[in-house]
This record gives structure tokens, C-alpha cells and sequence, in this order.
């Protein structure tokens, strides 16, 4: 045997050596560059066969070539071995283990002024009342003059109004509803209607400028200021609790004669006086009265026949007092800290 053919037996018992350690495809890969690529230990005879002497070369020509089928065939034998261990070692990364225990899932909750007004509603609902919605984006009509203050009225100053034009507006109360619902219905009308108000207002603790409503209107034969009362102060003891201490007072809005407001003692200080009442031991959380003839008439109800009573009241403020929240802008602040409280 030559020693070229020495040579060439030499490389290809060191690459079968190589070959058993490879443990992977990329491994395989880079042995299959280092023996049997262009540039590899075995090719590297062939291109040298130029400089083999004439007699040499069959032979040296055909050492080469056993040697390299030798190599390719058993590269091919590993490399079915090592896929077949690639697919195992993914399974088995992969697998599931359909025995361990669920991750918990954290159910969602409502918000907090939701469930308020679900409790407002339940309330009003027990004792008859039905159920409607308004549109936020409003006619200045329904808002305003239909709830006799027309354009330049005073009392337009007490609500700062987004408008999109002189006759557009996000509503300022739910109270354009009273004229909505009346001009549908026909007495004995007994209903409330939730809804969301917008005030361009700076915010502060009792006051947000995206703050919700309800409204509430009855309309029947011999309504009284007697019933009003009655029904308010009943809703207000059910809402937060028996012993707490409702107070009326008289207070102004253009559609109603006489117009009341209702506060109910402060649950962060107990009365007391702290920030949240603004030190007065009360806070209000509706404002309410007679309704006034000239609506009655505006919607086509007489006035000689019927009568009846509105109010129009503020579910955050009743939640910050139901609960001893000391600052209305808690509630949309989204920090969810504050808001799973509630959960
Ligand atoms: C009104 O909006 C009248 N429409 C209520 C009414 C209805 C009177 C029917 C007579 C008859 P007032 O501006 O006071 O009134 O608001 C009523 C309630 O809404 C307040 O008591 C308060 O609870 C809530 N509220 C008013 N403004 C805000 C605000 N900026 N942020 C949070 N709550 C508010």
C-alpha cells in the first residue's frame, strides 16, 4: 500500500472517530464540511491527484472513492440516528402534563358605579318604577328650553356646557329625559333613566367632569311634595341603611316649583365635618322638586289634572358615601388597587 493510500485510510479512521461523538445536526453539518466538503481533509486527495504518478493513480483514485462512500454512508446512518433524537428531546420539552393543576383565572367584576346604579335601579324598580335611556349627545332644546331656560337664562350658568354647536351638547343632567319620556308616554308615567352627564368643570373632590345620573320622574292625579319625600327618603334609608340621617332643603332649578335638594349625613366623617362634605356633615346627592306646570304643558300633559314630582341624582357621590370614599375621582382613575376593593 502507498502512503498516499496510508494517508487516505488515516483520514477517513480519524472522521469515523469524529463521527461516533457528533451529538447533534449542526455537529453533523460541520463534520461533513471538515471531511467531505469542497475544501474538506478527503476531497483534498482528488484535487492533488495531478501530482500522483501515472501507475499510482487507479489505485489512489480508487482508495479516494471507497473512502468517501465509506463516509457518506455512515454520515447518513448518523444522521437518521440524531433526528430521530432531535424529534425526542422536542417532545419531550413540549410535552403537557394534562395532571397538574389549572392556573386560576381572575374573574372580572363590575366597576363599582355600575353596581351602584344597579342598586339604584333595583330600588326604584321594586317599587314600580320602569326603565329608560336618553342619547348623551342632547338638542340644547331638550337640555335647556324645553326645561324653561331659554337661551340667556341664568340658570344656564349653573351647568358649563361642552357644546358641539349652538343647538348640539353632551348633556348636563339627565333631565331633557323627563321632557323625552313624557312626550311618549301618557300618566301614570313612573320612571327612571340612567344615564351619563358631562360638565366642563374643574374637578375637585366631589366633582368630576364625566360623572353619571339618574333620573327619576313621576307624574299621576294628586302627586304631592308629600310623596316625594316620602318615596326619597324610603330609597335613600334602603340604599345606606335605616339610622342614617336624610336631610331636605329647598334649593332652585327652573323646572320644578318647589325645588328641594337631599343630603344624607357624611359616612367618611359621620357627620362630623371633613373634605369630602367640604366640612358641613352633609352630602348632597340629589336634587329634586315638583315639576313645573309649564313642562307639564311643554310635553302636552295638563297641569289642572296632573301633577308630578323629578329628581335627579349622582351615583358617585352615593357610592363615595356608601362606601367612605373621600374623593370622586377615585372612581375613573382605573387603578385597579382601588377598584378590586369592590370585587
Ligand atoms: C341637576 O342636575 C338637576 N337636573 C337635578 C334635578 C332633576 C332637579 C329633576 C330637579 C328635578 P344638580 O346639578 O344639583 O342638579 O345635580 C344633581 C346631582 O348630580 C348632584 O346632587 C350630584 O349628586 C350629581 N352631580 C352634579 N354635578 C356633578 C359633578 N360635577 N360630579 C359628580 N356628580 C355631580
Amino acid at each position: 500500500m502507498s502512503q498516499l493510500q496510508e494517508q487516505i485510510n488515516r483520514v477517513k479512521e480519524t472522521a469515523l472517530e469524529e463521527l461516533a461523538v457528533v451529538t447533534d445536526l449542526t455537529g453533523l453539518d460541520e463534520w461533513r464540511i471538515k471531511f467531505l466538503g469542497k475544501k474538506g481533509e478527503l476531497t483534498g486527495f482528488l484535487r492533488s491527484m495531478g501530482a500522483v504518478s501515472a501507475e499510482e493513480r487507479p489505485a489512489v483514485g480508487q482508495a479516494v472513492n471507497a473512502a468517501k462512500v465509506a463516509l457518506e454512508s455512515a454520515v447518513d446512518e448518523r444522521a437518521v440516528v440524531l433526528k430521530e433524537a432531535a424529534i425526542e428531546s422536542n417532545l419531550a420539552s413540549d410535552r403537557v402534563d394534562v395532571t397538574l393543576p389549572g392556573r386560576p383565572v381572575t374573574p372580572g367584576y363590575i366597576h363599582i358605579i355600575n353596581k351602584t346604579l344597579r342598586d339604584i335601579t333595583e330600588s326604584f324598580t321594586a317599587m314600580g318604577f320602569q326603565v329608560y335611556e336618553g342619547p348623551e349627545v342632547e338638542l340644547d332644546y331638550y337640555n335647556f328650553e324645553l326645561l324653561n331656560m331659554p337661551p340667556g337664562h341664568p340658570a344656564r350658568s349653573m351647568h358649563d356646557t361642552f357644546y358641539f354647536s349652538e343647538s348640539t351638547l353632551l348633556r348636563t343632567h339627565t333631565s331633557p329625559n323627563q321632557i323625552r319620556v313624557a312626550e311618549k308616554l301618557q300618566p301614570p308615567i313612573r320612571i327612571i333613566v340612567p344615564g351619563k352627564c358631562y360638565r366642563s368643570e374643574a374637578t375637585d373632590a366631589t366633582h368630576e367632569f364625566m360623572f353619571y345620573q339618574c333620573e327619576l320622574m313621576v307624574v299621576d292625579k294628586n302627586v304631592t311634595l308629600a310623596d316625594l319625600r316620602g318615596t326619597l327618603a324610603d330609597f335613600a334609608r334602603r340604599l345606606f341603611g335605616q339610622e342614617r340621617k336624610v336631610r331636605f332643603r329647598c334649593d332652585y332649578f327652573p323646572y320644578v316649583e318647589p325645588g328641594v335638594d337631599l343630603s344624607i349625613d357624611c359616612g367618611v366623617c359621620k357627620g362630623v365635618g371633613c373634605r369630602s362634605c367640604k366640612y358641613t356633615g352633609w352630602l348632597e346627592i340629589m336634587g329634586a322638586g315638583m315639576i313645573h306646570p309649564q313642562v307639564l304643558r311643554n310635553v302636552g300633559i295638563d297641569p289642572e289634572v296632573y301633577s308630578g314630582y323629578a329628581a335627579g341624582m349622582g351615583p358617585e357621590r352615593i357610592s363615595m358615601l356608601k362606601y367612605g370614599i373621600d374623593d370622586i375621582r377615585q372612581f375613573y382613575r382605573n387603578d385597579l388597587r382601588f377598584l378590586s376593593q369592590f370585587a
